[in-house]
Protein backbone atom coordinates (compact mmCIF):
# COMPACT_ATOMS: atom_id res chain seq x y z
CA UNK A 1 0.00 0.00 0.00
CA UNK A 2 1.26 3.88 -0.88
CA UNK A 3 1.64 5.45 2.39
CA UNK A 4 1.71 9.17 2.78
CA UNK A 5 4.65 11.12 4.44
CA UNK A 6 3.78 13.70 6.68
CA UNK A 7 6.09 13.80 9.53
CA UNK A 8 9.88 13.06 9.52
CA UNK A 9 12.63 13.20 11.81
CA UNK A 10 15.92 14.02 10.78
CA UNK A 11 19.33 12.81 13.06
CA UNK A 12 22.29 13.05 11.04
CA UNK A 13 25.75 13.08 11.98
CA UNK A 14 27.04 13.67 8.47
CA UNK A 15 25.25 16.01 7.13
CA UNK A 16 26.09 15.76 3.00
CA UNK A 17 22.66 16.50 0.97
CA UNK A 18 20.84 17.46 4.00
CA UNK A 19 19.45 20.93 3.56
CA UNK A 20 18.53 19.47 -0.20
CA UNK A 21 16.97 17.17 0.61
CA UNK A 22 15.07 18.71 3.69
CA UNK A 23 14.09 21.68 1.20
CA UNK A 24 12.34 19.37 -0.63
CA UNK A 25 10.85 17.50 2.14
CA UNK A 26 9.02 21.00 3.10
CA UNK A 27 8.50 21.88 -0.24
CA UNK A 28 5.86 18.79 -0.15
CA UNK A 29 4.39 19.87 3.00
CA UNK A 30 6.41 17.61 5.41
CA UNK A 31 6.79 18.54 9.22
CA UNK A 32 10.49 18.35 10.34
CA UNK A 33 11.78 17.19 13.43
CA UNK A 34 15.32 17.41 14.31
CA UNK A 35 17.86 17.04 16.94
CA UNK A 36 20.21 19.49 18.19
CA UNK A 37 23.11 19.78 15.05
CA UNK A 38 20.87 19.03 12.28
CA UNK A 39 18.25 21.33 13.62
CA UNK A 40 20.57 24.21 14.17
CA UNK A 41 21.91 23.59 10.42
CA UNK A 42 18.28 23.40 9.17
CA UNK A 43 17.12 26.16 10.66
CA UNK A 44 20.14 27.88 9.45
CA UNK A 45 19.30 27.26 5.40
CA UNK A 46 16.01 28.84 6.61
CA UNK A 47 13.81 25.72 7.10
CA UNK A 48 10.80 25.12 10.07
CA UNK A 49 12.08 22.57 12.20
CA UNK A 50 10.90 21.24 15.33
CA UNK A 51 12.80 20.21 17.72
CA UNK A 52 12.85 16.79 19.37
CA UNK A 53 13.27 17.90 22.72
CA UNK A 54 10.32 20.15 22.39
CA UNK A 55 8.45 16.71 21.10
CA UNK A 56 9.60 14.97 24.32
CA UNK A 57 9.50 17.34 26.88
CA UNK A 58 12.96 16.13 27.22
CA UNK A 59 16.15 18.33 26.86
CA UNK A 60 19.14 16.67 25.23
CA UNK A 61 20.98 15.34 28.28
CA UNK A 62 24.50 13.59 29.10
CA UNK A 63 26.06 15.09 26.31
CA UNK A 64 23.90 14.02 23.79
CA UNK A 65 23.51 9.94 25.12
CA UNK A 66 19.88 10.75 25.77
CA UNK A 67 18.12 12.85 22.43
CA UNK A 68 15.59 10.71 20.71
CA UNK A 69 15.14 7.83 23.08
CA UNK A 70 11.66 8.44 24.45
CA UNK A 71 8.31 7.53 24.11
CA UNK A 72 7.06 10.27 22.08
CA UNK A 73 9.80 8.92 19.49
CA UNK A 74 9.77 5.37 19.54
CA UNK A 75 5.49 5.24 19.61
CA UNK A 76 5.61 7.28 16.75
CA UNK A 77 7.98 5.27 14.81
CA UNK A 78 6.24 1.88 16.37
CA UNK A 79 2.60 2.48 16.52
CA UNK A 80 0.26 0.60 13.96
CA UNK A 81 -1.65 3.04 12.62
CA UNK A 82 -4.28 0.63 11.76
CA UNK A 83 -4.39 -1.11 14.99
CA UNK A 84 -7.52 0.82 17.16
CA UNK A 85 -5.14 -0.41 20.63
CA UNK A 86 -2.29 1.63 19.40
CA UNK A 87 -4.68 4.12 17.97
CA UNK A 88 -5.87 4.83 21.28
CA UNK A 89 -2.79 4.67 23.01
CA UNK A 90 -1.08 7.18 20.57
CA UNK A 91 -4.18 9.20 21.30
CA UNK A 92 -4.18 8.93 24.85
CA UNK A 93 -0.78 9.68 25.64
CA UNK A 94 -0.31 12.45 22.82
CA UNK A 95 2.04 10.73 20.17
CA UNK A 96 1.96 11.79 16.64
CA UNK A 97 3.07 9.43 13.59
CA UNK A 98 6.72 9.52 12.72
CA UNK A 99 6.64 8.68 8.73
CA UNK A 100 9.75 8.69 7.55
CA UNK A 101 13.17 8.40 9.10
CA UNK A 102 16.62 9.88 8.34
CA UNK A 103 19.21 9.27 10.46
CA UNK A 104 22.64 8.78 9.96
CA UNK A 105 25.04 7.06 13.06
CA UNK A 106 27.74 8.74 14.67
CA UNK A 107 30.78 7.58 12.49
CA UNK A 108 31.88 5.05 14.74
CA UNK A 109 34.18 3.11 11.70
CA UNK A 110 35.75 6.03 10.91
CA UNK A 111 36.68 7.21 14.18
CA UNK A 112 38.30 4.00 15.34
CA UNK A 113 40.11 4.24 11.78
CA UNK A 114 41.65 7.43 12.15
CA UNK A 115 43.25 5.62 15.41
CA UNK A 116 41.57 7.48 18.02
CA UNK A 117 41.78 6.48 21.87
CA UNK A 118 39.37 4.18 23.52
CA UNK A 119 37.19 6.71 25.04
CA UNK A 120 36.24 8.76 22.12
CA UNK A 121 35.98 5.05 20.19
CA UNK A 122 33.52 4.39 22.85
CA UNK A 123 31.75 7.94 23.02
CA UNK A 124 31.14 7.35 18.99
CA UNK A 125 28.50 4.46 19.79
CA UNK A 126 25.51 6.12 18.62
CA UNK A 127 22.30 4.47 21.09
CA UNK A 128 19.77 6.46 19.91
CA UNK A 129 19.89 6.03 16.15
CA UNK A 130 19.91 2.73 15.91
CA UNK A 131 16.85 2.37 18.36
CA UNK A 132 14.96 4.19 16.11
CA UNK A 133 16.45 2.78 12.64
CA UNK A 134 15.21 -0.81 14.14
CA UNK A 135 12.00 0.80 15.74
CA UNK A 136 11.21 2.24 12.09
CA UNK A 137 12.34 -0.75 10.40
CA UNK A 138 10.06 -2.90 12.14
CA UNK A 139 7.22 -0.63 11.20
CA UNK A 140 7.78 -0.45 7.46
CA UNK A 141 4.47 -1.51 6.66
CA UNK A 142 4.09 2.50 7.33
CA UNK A 143 7.38 3.98 7.61
CA UNK A 144 10.50 4.94 5.71
CA UNK A 145 13.53 4.94 7.63
CA UNK A 146 16.99 5.82 5.25
CA UNK A 147 20.15 5.46 6.79
CA UNK A 148 22.36 6.04 3.75
CA UNK A 149 22.84 9.79 2.18
CA UNK A 150 23.20 7.99 -1.02
CA UNK A 151 19.65 7.02 -0.61
CA UNK A 152 18.17 10.08 -0.37
CA UNK A 153 17.80 10.64 -4.51
CA UNK A 154 15.91 7.54 -4.73
CA UNK A 155 13.68 8.80 -1.74
CA UNK A 156 12.46 11.95 -3.47
CA UNK A 157 11.98 10.08 -6.59
CA UNK A 158 9.86 7.76 -5.55
CA UNK A 159 8.21 10.59 -3.88
CA UNK A 160 7.74 12.10 -7.25
CA UNK A 161 6.71 8.94 -9.21
CA UNK A 162 3.91 8.07 -6.15
CA UNK A 163 2.20 11.52 -5.41
CA UNK A 164 4.39 12.01 -2.19
CA UNK A 165 3.81 9.02 -1.09
CA UNK A 166 5.87 5.41 -0.27
CA UNK A 167 5.52 2.07 -1.78
CA UNK A 168 5.44 -0.81 0.30
CA UNK A 169 8.16 -2.55 -1.85
CA UNK A 170 10.17 0.45 -1.51
CA UNK A 171 9.89 0.42 2.18
CA UNK A 172 10.49 -2.65 2.55
CA UNK A 173 13.73 -2.36 0.57
CA UNK A 174 14.84 0.48 3.24
CA UNK A 175 14.35 -1.96 6.03
CA UNK A 176 16.55 -5.14 4.84
CA UNK A 177 19.54 -2.29 4.23
CA UNK A 178 18.51 -0.61 7.67
CA UNK A 179 18.76 -4.02 9.79
CA UNK A 180 22.17 -4.62 7.53
CA UNK A 181 23.29 -0.93 8.70
CA UNK A 182 22.99 -1.73 12.16
CA UNK A 183 24.21 -4.84 12.18
CA UNK A 184 27.55 -3.85 10.39
CA UNK A 185 27.53 -0.98 12.92
CA UNK A 186 27.14 -3.18 15.75
CA UNK A 187 29.29 -5.58 14.27
CA UNK A 188 32.34 -3.25 13.92
CA UNK A 189 31.91 -2.46 17.84
CA UNK A 190 32.15 -5.51 18.61
CA UNK A 191 35.06 -6.34 16.40
CA UNK A 192 37.27 -3.30 18.06
CA UNK A 193 36.46 -4.47 20.87
CA UNK A 194 37.62 -7.92 20.41
CA UNK A 195 40.88 -6.53 18.92
CA UNK A 196 41.20 -3.28 21.53
CA UNK A 197 40.65 -6.16 24.20
CA UNK A 198 43.16 -9.06 22.65
CA UNK A 199 40.53 -11.45 22.91
CA UNK A 200 41.68 -14.66 20.58
CA UNK A 201 38.10 -16.29 20.11
CA UNK A 202 35.41 -14.72 21.33
CA UNK A 203 32.19 -16.17 21.54
CA UNK A 204 30.25 -14.50 19.02
CA UNK A 205 31.64 -13.42 15.82
CA UNK A 206 29.97 -10.92 13.08
CA UNK A 207 31.27 -9.23 10.22
CA UNK A 208 30.12 -6.77 8.54
CA UNK A 209 30.72 -4.50 5.08
CA UNK A 210 29.20 -2.25 2.80
CA UNK A 211 28.67 -2.85 -0.99
CA UNK A 212 31.42 -1.79 -2.82
CA UNK A 213 30.57 -2.98 -6.20
CA UNK A 214 27.96 -5.42 -7.57
CA UNK A 215 30.04 -7.90 -9.65
CA UNK A 216 28.90 -9.12 -13.15
CA UNK A 217 29.52 -13.14 -11.99
CA UNK A 218 31.87 -14.51 -9.10
CA UNK A 219 34.43 -17.12 -10.27
CA UNK A 220 32.54 -18.22 -12.32
CA UNK A 221 29.74 -16.51 -14.59
CA UNK A 222 26.80 -18.77 -13.14
CA UNK A 223 27.69 -17.21 -9.62
CA UNK A 224 25.96 -14.48 -8.24
CA UNK A 225 29.00 -12.27 -6.54
CA UNK A 226 29.75 -8.84 -5.13
CA UNK A 227 32.55 -6.69 -2.88
CA UNK A 228 32.41 -5.55 -0.23
CA UNK A 229 34.38 -2.75 1.75
CA UNK A 230 34.74 -3.34 5.50
CA UNK A 231 35.79 0.20 6.20
CA UNK A 232 39.71 -0.52 6.47
CA UNK A 233 41.94 2.51 5.17
CA UNK A 234 44.55 0.31 4.47
CA UNK A 235 46.03 0.80 1.20
CA UNK A 236 45.04 -1.75 -1.36
CA UNK A 237 42.21 -2.98 -4.18
CA UNK A 238 39.39 -1.66 -1.76
CA UNK A 239 40.75 1.48 -1.42
CA UNK A 240 42.55 2.33 -4.52
CA UNK A 241 41.09 4.42 -7.21
CA UNK A 242 40.15 2.93 -10.20
CA UNK A 243 41.48 5.93 -13.30
CA UNK A 244 40.75 3.70 -16.37
CA UNK A 245 39.48 0.51 -17.87
CA UNK A 246 36.66 -1.71 -17.63
CA UNK A 247 34.97 -3.28 -14.14
CA UNK A 248 37.03 -5.35 -12.16
CA UNK A 249 35.83 -8.56 -12.06
CA UNK A 250 35.82 -11.12 -8.76
CA UNK A 251 38.77 -13.23 -10.03
CA UNK A 252 41.04 -9.30 -10.97
CA UNK A 253 40.18 -8.33 -7.32
CA UNK A 254 41.43 -11.55 -5.25
CA UNK A 255 44.54 -11.61 -7.74
CA UNK A 256 44.95 -7.80 -7.12
CA UNK A 257 44.35 -8.03 -3.88
CA UNK A 258 47.57 -11.12 -4.17
CA UNK A 259 49.55 -8.73 -6.14
CA UNK A 260 49.37 -5.56 -4.19
CA UNK A 261 50.07 -7.79 -0.79
CA UNK A 262 52.76 -9.30 -1.50
CA UNK A 263 54.48 -6.30 -3.93
CA UNK A 264 54.39 -4.23 -0.51
CA UNK A 265 56.51 -6.48 1.15
CA UNK A 266 59.49 -5.03 -0.94
CA UNK A 267 60.01 -1.23 0.51
CA UNK A 268 60.86 1.16 -2.46
CA UNK A 269 64.03 2.71 -0.45
CA UNK A 270 65.16 -0.48 -1.49
CA UNK A 271 64.47 -0.26 -5.32
CA UNK A 272 62.11 -0.77 -7.11
CA UNK A 273 59.72 -4.42 -7.35
CA UNK A 274 56.97 -6.14 -9.76
CA UNK A 275 54.95 -9.06 -9.06
CA UNK A 276 52.76 -10.57 -11.63
CA UNK A 277 49.78 -13.12 -10.44
CA UNK A 278 47.46 -15.01 -11.59
CA UNK A 279 45.21 -17.44 -10.52
CA UNK A 280 46.33 -16.25 -6.76
CA UNK A 281 49.94 -16.79 -7.34
CA UNK A 282 53.00 -14.91 -8.56
CA UNK A 283 54.47 -16.20 -11.55
CA UNK A 284 57.19 -14.09 -11.56
CA UNK A 285 58.33 -11.55 -9.35
CA UNK A 286 61.55 -9.47 -9.23
CA UNK A 287 63.48 -6.30 -8.08
CA UNK A 288 65.28 -4.22 -10.96
CA UNK A 289 67.59 -1.06 -11.15
CA UNK A 290 64.80 0.59 -12.93
CA UNK A 291 61.27 -0.50 -12.69
CA UNK A 292 61.14 -1.18 -16.13
CA UNK A 293 63.82 -4.08 -15.67
CA UNK A 294 61.86 -5.25 -12.22
CA UNK A 295 58.98 -5.63 -14.52
CA UNK A 296 60.50 -6.98 -17.42
CA UNK A 297 62.68 -9.83 -14.98
CA UNK A 298 59.62 -10.59 -13.22
CA UNK A 299 58.13 -11.32 -16.44
CA UNK A 300 60.88 -13.37 -17.64
CA UNK A 301 60.38 -16.06 -14.78
CA UNK A 302 56.99 -16.90 -17.07
CA UNK A 303 56.59 -15.50 -19.81
CA UNK A 304 53.51 -17.89 -20.86
CA UNK A 305 51.67 -17.21 -17.21
CA UNK A 306 52.17 -13.73 -17.03
CA UNK A 307 49.65 -12.92 -20.46
CA UNK A 308 46.56 -11.74 -19.17
CA UNK A 309 48.21 -11.48 -15.23
CA UNK A 310 47.96 -9.03 -12.96
CA UNK A 311 50.58 -6.49 -12.43
CA UNK A 312 51.60 -4.86 -8.72
CA UNK A 313 54.11 -2.20 -8.67
CA UNK A 314 56.45 -0.86 -5.30
CA UNK A 315 56.09 2.64 -6.68
CA UNK A 316 54.86 5.04 -9.17
CA UNK A 317 54.47 3.69 -12.65
CA UNK A 318 56.18 5.67 -14.99
CA UNK A 319 56.57 5.76 -19.35
CA UNK A 320 59.16 3.90 -19.89
CA UNK A 321 57.30 0.57 -18.03
CA UNK A 322 53.84 1.47 -19.02
CA UNK A 323 55.51 0.98 -22.64
CA UNK A 324 56.86 -2.06 -21.57
CA UNK A 325 53.64 -3.78 -19.89
CA UNK A 326 51.54 -2.28 -23.01
CA UNK A 327 53.15 -4.73 -25.20
CA UNK A 328 51.45 -7.46 -23.91
CA UNK A 329 48.01 -8.45 -22.44
CA UNK A 330 47.51 -7.33 -18.88
CA UNK A 331 44.27 -7.33 -17.22
CA UNK A 332 44.81 -4.80 -14.16
CA UNK A 333 47.58 -2.41 -13.18
CA UNK A 334 47.81 -1.57 -9.38
CA UNK A 335 50.67 0.83 -8.22
CA UNK A 336 51.07 3.60 -5.76
CA UNK A 337 50.79 6.44 -8.77
CA UNK A 338 51.03 6.92 -12.29
CA UNK A 339 53.08 9.76 -13.92
CA UNK A 340 51.36 11.60 -16.58
CA UNK A 341 52.49 10.09 -19.36
CA UNK A 342 52.52 6.49 -18.00
CA UNK A 343 48.81 7.41 -17.93
CA UNK A 344 48.63 8.42 -21.48
CA UNK A 345 50.33 5.36 -22.56
CA UNK A 346 48.32 2.89 -20.73
CA UNK A 347 45.27 4.74 -21.75
CA UNK A 348 45.27 4.00 -25.62
CA UNK A 349 44.55 0.17 -23.83
CA UNK A 350 40.67 0.73 -23.01
CA UNK A 351 40.05 -2.21 -21.23
CA UNK A 352 43.61 -2.75 -19.08
CA UNK A 353 42.55 -1.78 -15.35
CA UNK A 354 44.69 1.20 -13.69
CA UNK A 355 44.41 0.90 -9.95
CA UNK A 356 46.52 3.89 -8.01
CA UNK A 357 46.69 3.68 -4.55
CA UNK A 358 48.05 5.66 -1.38
CA UNK A 359 51.05 3.98 -0.73
CA UNK A 360 51.48 0.40 0.40
CA UNK A 361 50.38 -2.08 2.31
CA UNK A 362 51.93 -2.40 5.86
CA UNK A 363 53.11 -6.38 5.88
CA UNK A 364 53.70 -5.83 9.89
CA UNK A 365 50.15 -4.77 10.52
CA UNK A 366 47.50 -7.20 12.34
CA UNK A 367 44.14 -7.89 10.62
CA UNK A 368 42.05 -10.88 10.52
CA UNK A 369 41.57 -13.77 7.70
CA UNK A 370 37.95 -15.14 7.56
CA UNK A 371 37.53 -18.28 5.45
CA UNK A 372 34.41 -20.17 4.44
CA UNK A 373 34.02 -24.15 5.34
CA UNK A 374 30.55 -25.94 4.98
CA UNK A 375 28.50 -24.84 8.48
CA UNK A 376 30.61 -22.11 9.47
CA UNK A 377 34.12 -20.02 9.07
CA UNK A 378 37.59 -19.99 10.14
CA UNK A 379 39.22 -16.98 11.40
CA UNK A 380 42.71 -16.28 11.93
CA UNK A 381 45.26 -13.67 12.33
CA UNK A 382 46.58 -12.55 8.88
CA UNK A 383 49.87 -13.90 8.17
CA UNK A 384 52.06 -10.80 9.28
CA UNK A 385 54.76 -13.37 10.76
CA UNK A 386 58.38 -12.00 9.70
CA UNK A 387 62.06 -12.89 9.65
CA UNK A 388 65.33 -11.04 10.82
CA UNK A 389 68.51 -12.24 9.84
CA UNK A 390 69.28 -13.10 13.61
CA UNK A 391 66.27 -16.00 13.36
CA UNK A 392 67.93 -17.71 10.96
CA UNK A 393 70.56 -20.54 11.73
CA UNK A 394 73.31 -21.96 9.49
CA UNK A 395 72.58 -25.71 9.37
CA UNK A 396 75.06 -27.07 6.84
CA UNK A 397 78.70 -27.39 6.73
CA UNK A 398 78.62 -24.33 4.14
CA UNK A 399 77.02 -21.02 5.26
CA UNK A 400 75.64 -19.08 2.13
CA UNK A 401 77.68 -16.12 0.52
CA UNK A 402 76.36 -12.87 1.19
CA UNK A 403 74.46 -12.71 -2.48
CA UNK A 404 72.96 -16.47 -1.90
CA UNK A 405 71.33 -14.58 1.70
CA UNK A 406 70.26 -11.75 -0.23
CA UNK A 407 68.39 -13.94 -2.55
CA UNK A 408 67.17 -16.17 -0.18
CA UNK A 409 65.60 -13.54 1.93
CA UNK A 410 63.63 -12.55 -1.41
CA UNK A 411 62.82 -15.84 -2.03
CA UNK A 412 61.30 -16.29 1.72
CA UNK A 413 59.07 -13.35 1.30
CA UNK A 414 57.76 -14.34 -2.33
CA UNK A 415 57.30 -17.86 -0.44
CA UNK A 416 54.76 -16.57 1.87
CA UNK A 417 52.41 -15.64 -1.21
CA UNK A 418 52.36 -18.47 -2.85
CA UNK A 419 49.66 -21.54 -1.92
CA UNK A 420 50.93 -24.55 -0.68
CA UNK A 421 52.84 -26.59 -1.06
CA UNK A 422 55.05 -23.28 -1.89
CA UNK A 423 58.79 -23.41 -3.81
CA UNK A 424 60.12 -20.79 -4.98
CA UNK A 425 63.55 -20.64 -7.04
CA UNK A 426 65.31 -16.97 -6.66
CA UNK A 427 68.32 -16.07 -9.01
CA UNK A 428 70.39 -11.96 -8.44
CA UNK A 429 66.56 -11.03 -6.87
CA UNK A 430 64.32 -12.39 -9.33
CA UNK A 431 61.96 -15.71 -9.12
CA UNK A 432 63.34 -17.49 -12.16
CA UNK A 433 60.79 -20.84 -11.24
CA UNK A 434 57.41 -21.25 -8.84
CA UNK A 435 55.82 -24.38 -7.72
CA UNK A 436 52.36 -23.40 -6.54
CA UNK A 437 49.90 -25.46 -5.13
CA UNK A 438 50.69 -28.94 -4.90
CA UNK A 439 49.93 -31.33 -2.56
CA UNK A 440 53.58 -33.24 -2.71
CA UNK A 441 56.35 -30.70 -2.21
CA UNK A 442 58.29 -32.37 -4.44
CA UNK A 443 56.45 -32.29 -7.03
CA UNK A 444 55.96 -28.32 -6.53
CA UNK A 445 60.07 -28.41 -6.56
CA UNK A 446 59.83 -30.71 -10.34
CA UNK A 447 57.23 -28.31 -11.55
CA UNK A 448 58.89 -25.16 -10.59
CA UNK A 449 62.21 -26.07 -12.07
CA UNK A 450 61.04 -27.64 -15.31
CA UNK A 451 58.91 -24.29 -16.16
CA UNK A 452 61.92 -22.57 -15.27
CA UNK A 453 64.02 -25.48 -17.73
CA UNK A 454 61.05 -24.45 -20.23
CA UNK A 455 61.61 -20.79 -20.26
CA UNK A 456 65.17 -20.96 -20.72
CA UNK A 457 64.49 -22.61 -24.03
CA UNK A 458 62.17 -20.08 -25.13
CA UNK A 459 64.83 -17.23 -24.44
CA UNK A 460 67.31 -19.28 -25.88
CA UNK A 461 69.71 -19.40 -22.86
CA UNK A 462 72.22 -22.17 -22.64
CA UNK A 463 71.56 -23.00 -18.87
CA UNK A 464 68.10 -23.95 -17.18
CA UNK A 465 67.37 -20.34 -15.18
CA UNK A 466 67.46 -22.55 -11.91
CA UNK A 467 71.60 -22.91 -12.60
CA UNK A 468 73.33 -21.58 -9.52
CA UNK A 469 70.00 -19.93 -7.92
CA UNK A 470 68.84 -20.20 -4.47
CA UNK A 471 64.98 -22.07 -3.37
CA UNK A 472 62.58 -21.31 -0.46
CA UNK A 473 60.30 -23.81 0.83
CA UNK A 474 57.55 -22.56 2.96
CA UNK A 475 57.21 -25.34 5.03
CA UNK A 476 60.29 -28.11 5.94
CA UNK A 477 61.20 -30.72 3.75
CA UNK A 478 59.51 -33.78 4.89
CA UNK A 479 62.50 -35.76 2.97
CA UNK A 480 65.41 -35.00 1.04
CA UNK A 481 63.55 -35.90 -2.47
CA UNK A 482 62.77 -32.35 -2.54
CA UNK A 483 65.92 -30.45 -2.00
CA UNK A 484 67.73 -32.94 -4.17
CA UNK A 485 65.45 -32.19 -7.04
CA UNK A 486 66.56 -28.20 -6.32
CA UNK A 487 70.24 -29.27 -6.44
CA UNK A 488 70.08 -31.05 -9.06
CA UNK A 489 67.96 -27.90 -11.19
CA UNK A 490 71.15 -26.47 -9.95
CA UNK A 491 70.33 -24.31 -7.15
CA UNK A 492 72.85 -23.54 -4.16
CA UNK A 493 71.43 -22.46 -1.12
CA UNK A 494 67.87 -23.23 0.66
CA UNK A 495 65.99 -21.60 3.17
CA UNK A 496 63.22 -23.52 5.06
CA UNK A 497 61.60 -23.75 8.47
CA UNK A 498 63.12 -26.58 9.19
CA UNK A 499 61.32 -29.02 12.26
CA UNK A 500 60.73 -32.45 10.56
CA UNK A 501 61.44 -35.09 11.82
CA UNK A 502 63.68 -36.13 9.31
CA UNK A 503 65.97 -32.85 9.44
CA UNK A 504 68.60 -34.64 9.57
CA UNK A 505 68.25 -36.49 6.64
CA UNK A 506 67.88 -32.77 4.77
CA UNK A 507 70.56 -31.71 6.05
CA UNK A 508 73.06 -34.57 5.53
CA UNK A 509 71.48 -33.97 1.95
CA UNK A 510 72.46 -30.98 1.33
CA UNK A 511 76.07 -30.70 3.09
CA UNK A 512 76.66 -33.81 0.41
CA UNK A 513 75.00 -31.90 -2.67
CA UNK A 514 77.38 -29.06 -0.89
CA UNK A 515 74.65 -26.76 -0.64
CA UNK A 516 74.08 -24.08 2.10
CA UNK A 517 71.08 -24.30 4.05
CA UNK A 518 69.09 -21.83 6.91
CA UNK A 519 66.16 -22.64 8.57
CA UNK A 520 63.69 -19.89 9.82
CA UNK A 521 61.78 -21.63 12.17
CA UNK A 522 58.75 -20.17 11.06
CA UNK A 523 56.35 -21.19 8.50
CA UNK A 524 53.67 -19.68 5.89
CA UNK A 525 51.32 -21.91 4.89
CA UNK A 526 48.74 -20.58 2.63
CA UNK A 527 45.54 -22.12 1.31
O1 LIG B 1 24.07 9.56 21.89
S1 LIG B 1 23.00 8.96 21.17
O2 LIG B 1 23.09 7.57 21.02
N1 LIG B 1 21.59 9.23 21.92
C1 LIG B 1 20.45 9.52 21.28
O3 LIG B 1 19.40 9.50 21.92
C2 LIG B 1 20.48 9.84 19.88
N2 LIG B 1 19.50 10.14 19.02
C3 LIG B 1 20.08 10.39 17.81
N3 LIG B 1 22.89 9.64 19.73
C4 LIG B 1 21.69 9.89 19.17
N4 LIG B 1 21.41 10.25 17.89
C5 LIG B 1 22.41 10.48 16.86
O4 LIG B 1 22.77 11.84 16.84
C6 LIG B 1 21.97 10.21 15.46
O5 LIG B 1 22.09 8.84 15.10
C7 LIG B 1 22.88 11.10 14.62
O6 LIG B 1 24.03 10.43 14.21
C8 LIG B 1 23.28 12.22 15.57
C9 LIG B 1 22.75 13.52 15.11
O7 LIG B 1 22.96 14.51 16.07
P1 LIG B 1 22.81 16.06 15.73
O8 LIG B 1 21.52 16.22 15.01
O9 LIG B 1 22.81 16.75 17.07
O10 LIG B 1 23.98 16.46 14.90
Amino acid sequence: ALYPLRRALISVSDKTGLIDLARSLASRGVELLSTGGSAGMLREAGLEVTDVADVTGFPEMMDGRVKTLHPKVHGGLLALRDDAGHVAAMNEHDITPIDLLIVNLYPFEETVAKGADYDTCIENIDIGGPAMIRAAAKNHRFVSVVTDTEDYAALLEELDEHDGQTTYAFRQKLALNAYARTGAYDAAVSAWMTGALGQEAPRRRVFGGTLAQTLRYGENPHQKAGFYRDGSSRPGVASATQVQGKELSYNNINDTDAAFELVSEFLPGNGPACAIIKHANPCGVARGETLREAYMRAFDCDRTSAFGGIIALNEALNAETAEEIAQIFTEVIIAPGADEKAREILAKKKNLRLLLTDGLADPLTAGLMVKQVSGGFLVQDKDSGHIDMDDLRVVTKRAPSDKEMADLLFAWKVAKHVKSNAIVYVKDGATVGVGAGQMSRVDSCRIAARKSHDMAEALGLAEPLTKGSVVASDAFFPFADGLLTAAEAGATAVIQPGGSMRDQDVIDAADDAGLAMVMTRMRHFRH
